[in-house]
């Protein structure tokens, strides 16, 4: 999938959601998204762990449109929708304990039926990865990783379930890419990113799944995925006028706004503008 930003009057890009729909509506209220001129990208695990799985799940599937005809909200595949995906369209069901514990027990409240019928439209309607072109640059957003380190390797590793592996879950066999996973509060340490490479073949990579205190930006690779769920949402904007970014979270029902570090929002305009 192919997003322009020249497209929309601002693109608006979010890392994991995981149900909280009302956190992400309140903070695009705040930015001033409007659904007939505007996008949010998100890089998948929109569902599980808050309150609103089913509803956010239906919000990217049935978006609103532009004034242009096009999508005003868009969702990459996460590891948490091909959890769903394995256990509800494939039927494999080897995987569903290990899902249901980690933030998928909201499921149970639904027939088979309804989740078939939900998982397949996720499958059909979220890519494994979104293309983003932004004043020139491509930008790659996707849930964990890109294959390799090199976005020519989407195409030309013939291995599909490997291409989706990284896309969705990382490679287990790098160590660096191992710890990111297994250590949701690494970014204290940052001397263990220090073997990983930039990715080649696009300006920009931004991914979610690995949670991040803050929004981070290790050579031309974004984390965006800042946990939304314990800590905040990472709301980053791209229009012709330029870039910004922006935290939220809820403090009772009221929305909190965090001013993002200025420091990765100049390294990322490096990058960008
Ligand atoms: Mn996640």
């Amino acid at each position: 999938m192919l997003l322009k930003v020249k497209d929309y009057r601002k693109v608006f890009v979010c890392g994991d959601i995981h149900g909280n729909l009302e956190l992400l509506k309140k903070g695009l209220e705040k930015l001033g998204y409007d659904s007939n001129k505007d996008v949010i990208v998100t890089m998948g695990d929109v569902i599980d762990r808050g309150k609103e799985s089913l509803e956010t799940a239906l919000f990217f599937l049935e978006p609103e449109q532009t004034e242009n005809g096009l999508p005003s909200a868009v969702s990459s595949r996460g590891n948490h929708e091909d959890f769903g995906i394995d256990a509800h369209v494939k039927n494999n069901k080897d995987w569903i304990d290990s899902w249901h514990y980690h933030g998928g027990a909201w499921t149970k409240e639904h027939s088979e039926e309804v989740l078939t019928e939900l998982f397949t439209r996720i499958e059909k309607t979220f890519p494994l990865y979104i293309d983003i072109e932004f004043k020139g640059k491509n930008i790659i957003a996707s849930h964990a990783a890109v294959p390799g380190y090199d976005y020519d390797k989407i195409t030309s590793i013939k291995d599909e379930e490997l291409v989706k592996n990284w896309l969705l879950k990382k490679a287990e066999s790098l160590p660096v890419e191992k710890f990111l996973e297994e250590n949701e509060d690494y970014l204290d340490d940052d001397e263990f990113l220090l073997e990983s490479l930039p990715v080649c073949g696009a300006d920009l990579s931004i991914h979610g799944h690995s949670h991040t205190h803050n929004p981070y930006l290790y050579k031309n690779r974004l984390y965006l995925d800042t946990g939304c769920f314990k800590n905040y949402l990472t709301i980053m904007t791209l229009s012709e006028d330029g870039l910004d970014m922006s935290g939220f979270k809820m403090n009772e029902s009221e929305l909190e706004t965090i001013n993002v570090d200025s420091k990765v929002k100049d390294d990322l305009r490096k990058i960008l503008l």
